[in-house]
């Protein structure tokens, strides 16, 4: 994971802090004026694109599986202690994506995606719930990610934190790689019923020890589990980027390539994420770098993090992304009518 622009996370990251609305504009007619000034934009997404999909965010209301904190489960660790509940986290997610719809925030952003064109337009989402841009099928035809199937063109779209529908091996001396594996079930244990789910939690559930003691009661026994059919002794592992785990380094790099490329940011979308993981959060300063005006659509006003600073000239919108999003964009999307239909 190489890039120019990235600093290193101990001088990134702001201090936790409330949004600074007073500065910014609410005003959608203002925010269309500077859309239409805009001559190359970048979206910075998270996982409120895809709440209006039926699909969980990582903090705040929708941040608990079972009794787990999602983002304590996005670790190696999590996975070396304890495999099976970590796959169980895994496949459910899976199992969603894949029967989920587009929302209307995707169909936006990918008509916004082919009206801009490459250079006028990339959406960086931390979102797993897509497929990389390199394998892709035809558009509109299952299965594909949520993004994918709202015909987002491939080389606007970024998938910083890869995708669940990449296995690689936990081995790390293997380099196995199965992409675009939709899959469902992966195996028999990992089938998605409540009951298979519950039957495995229990008994880890009502042991003293927490997810990351070796000595809890493993939720599936490893011979149950995929295993690596290159080395044949590594356990196959989401290839989703956790916590510790660099970026793709092409994507971090395609990135660059893309600053590079013009003269300036003129605006950075920041939709639907808390913005406090890294790097994927130093996107909004680096924007603003470049001159960028920042105008965020989040639900809530709680942290924004690295999103939280907003000036003058920038732009708040409180809401669903799936309602806000296109009503943003309408001057250069248009209606989206032809969409209503296939949407969440
Ligand atoms: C709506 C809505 C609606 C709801 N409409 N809005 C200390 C300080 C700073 C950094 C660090 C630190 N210690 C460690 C770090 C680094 C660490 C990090 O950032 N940690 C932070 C927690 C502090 N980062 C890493 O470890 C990264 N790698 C790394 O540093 O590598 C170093 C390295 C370099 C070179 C070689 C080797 C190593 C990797 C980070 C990977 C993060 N991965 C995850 C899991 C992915 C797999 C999976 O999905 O399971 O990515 S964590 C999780 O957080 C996931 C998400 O993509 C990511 C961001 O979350 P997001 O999308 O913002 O979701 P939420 O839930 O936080 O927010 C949703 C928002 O939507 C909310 O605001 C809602 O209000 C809103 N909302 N409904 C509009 N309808
Ligand atoms: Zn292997």
């Amino acid at each position: 994971m190489t890039s120019k622009y990235i600093s290193s996370f101990g001088t990134m990251r702001p201090p936790k802090r409330e949004v600074g609305m007073s500065k910014a504009s609410t005003s959608i007619p203002e925010f269309h004026t500077a859309l239409l000034n805009s001559k190359r934009i970048l979206a910075l997404c998270g996982a409120g694109l895809s709440a209006a999909s039926g699909l969980d965010t990582f903090r705040g209301k929708g941040g608990m599986w079972r009794n787990y904190r999602a983002t304590s489960l996005a670790t190696p660790e999590a996975f070396e202690n304890d495999p099976g509940l970590v796959w169980l986290f895994y496949a459910l997610r899976r199992h969603q994506a894949l029967n989920a719809k587009p929302n209307m925030a995707h169909f936006a952003l990918a008509e916004l995606a082919r009206q801009k064109g490459e250079e006028g337009f990339q959406c960086l989402s931390q979102n797993v719930d897509g497929t990389p841009p390199t394998l892709l099928s035809p558009p509109h035809t299952n299965p594909l990610g949520l993004s994918q199937r709202a015909s987002h063109p491939p080389s606007q779209l970024k998938l910083l934190h890869s995708t669940l529908f990449n296995l690689k091996c936990f081995n790390d001396s293997c380099t196995y790689l199965d992409i675009d594996n939709f899959t469902d079930p992966l195996c028999p244990a990992l089938t998605i019923t409540p009951e298979n789910i519950e039957t495995r939690l229990a008994p880890a559930a009502k042991s003293m020890h927490n997810h990351l003691d070796p000595r809890r009661p493993k939720a599936i026994p490893e011979d149950e589990l995929p295993h690596c059919p290159s080395c044949e002794t590594g356990l196959l592992r989401p290839g989703v980027v956790w916590f510790g785990e660099a970026l793709p380094s092409e994507t971090i790099e395609g990135i660059d390539e893309w600053i590079e490329a013009g003269e300036s940011v003129d605006l950075i979308l920041v939709i639907g994420t808390t913005a406090t993981v890294w790097p994927a959060s130093s996107y909004v300063e680096i924007a603003r770098r470049f001159g960028a005006k920042v105008a965020v659509v989040n639900m809530d006003d709680g942290e924004l993090g690295s999103a939280s600073d907003l000036r003058e000239g920038d732009f708040w919108f409180q809401g669903d992304a799936a309602v806000l999003v296109p009503q943003m964009l309408e001057p250069v999307v248009g209606d989206l009518k032809q969409f209503k239909e296939l949407a969440a």
